[in-house]
């Protein structure tokens, strides 16, 4: 039996913004819902298994550099670190940087409460030498992480999550990721790489339609938040690579003519018309270390795969 606590910080603000934020979304042209809508505990459940499915190569790249270079990366991180994952979900990645790197504290950040305990307490059971801090918050809100005594923090952003903000967002989440982190502080960072359009295409179509389900299950979500009555059957999974703005779209399509009810308001959707659910922007070496420049940060060390599909950065 383990011996060592997480401790555990409850930060999440479920206000009225969120229902309000949610609406106006749905309520302009063309309609959409936040990515970080996706992840309630089926949610959470469907992205382990995308991660899983043969054609998304990406967690499965992203663990395979972290592998191969995790001493290297341990040597950029270097020691008495607070290491910081944000959006930790219930990452294997974790395991080779907490090997590698022996942190003395973990900082897990997810927005999925029960997804965050469990995850934090199987961590705590198989590293006894190591001190966790599990803190349930929107990271994608601004935020101050709770205190500890570790001065030298190590954020940890994989899986290519930046690529779910838009530019203008992802330069500013960087930016205050800095902050939140202080100033002897570095960030490893997973970033898709562009790459030719079949295999994105299919990596956001899997055979086993586990991304569709993923695409749907957050109508799911927000029939429980905001009190609407959405029938995902009425809804078909779009997913596709739009090369000029490099990025993977997702969409839902209503294959009706339908009227949403949310509270006392009424949407409707004609047949065809899309609500956006994702983008998922992909960047090259250069387009990256671009954007983190505009976020006031310089990108020191890159790890790849053979392909060039994936890319680690170390930031600082
Ligand atoms: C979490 N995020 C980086 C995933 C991505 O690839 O953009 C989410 C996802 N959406 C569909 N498949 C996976």
């Amino acid at each position: 039996m383990s011996t060592n606590t997480v401790f555990f910080y409850d930060r999440l603000v479920n206000d009225h913004n969120t229902n309000e934020e949610i609406l106006q979304d749905l309520m302009t042209y063309p309609k959409a819902i936040k990515p970080k809508y996706f992840y309630d505990k089926k949610g959470s459940q469907l992205f382990d298994k995308i991660t899983q499915a043969t054609e998304y190569y990406v967690t499965r790249t992203e663990l395979s550099i972290l592998k191969d270079n995790a001493e290297s990366i341990a040597h950029a991180v270097g020691d008495h670190t607070l290491l910081v994952e944000y959006g930790s979900g219930s990452s294997e990645k974790i395991r080779v940087l907490l090997e590698a790197v022996q942190p003395k504290a973990y900082m897990p950040l997810d927005i999925s409460k029960a997804h965050l305990l469990n995850s934090a307490q199987k961590l705590a059971d198989d590293y006894p030498w190591l001190e966790i801090h599990a803190a349930c918050l929107d990271y994608s809100r601004q935020l101050t992480l709770p205190n500890t005594e570790y001065n030298h923090k190590v954020g940890f952003f994989p899986g290519s999550s930046l690529g779910n903000f838009e530019p203008e967002e992802a330069t500013l989440f960087l930016k205050r990721l800095k902050q939140q982190l202080g100033d002897d502080s570095g960030l490893i960072i997973g970033i898709d790489l562009v790459k030719p359009v079949e295999i994105l295409n299919k990596a956001y179509n899997d055979s086993q339609g586990i991304t569709a389900e993923f695409n749907k299950n957050v109508l799911l979500h927000l029939n429980r938040l905001i009190n609407a009555n959405f029938n995902p059957e009425l809804f078909s999974h779009k997913a596709f690579f739009n090369k000029e703005k490099k990025r993977v779209e997702m969409h839902l399509i209503s294959m009706v003519d339908q009227i949403i009810s949310i509270n006392n308001q009424k949407i409707r959707l004609a047949k065809n018309e899309s609500i956006h659910t994702e983008n998922s922007y992909k960047y090259t070496t250069a387009d990256f270390i671009s954007l983190a420049h505009s976020a006031g940060l310089a990108c020191t060390q890159r790890w790849v795969d053979d392909n060039e599909w994936f890319a680690i950065f170390y930031v600082e």
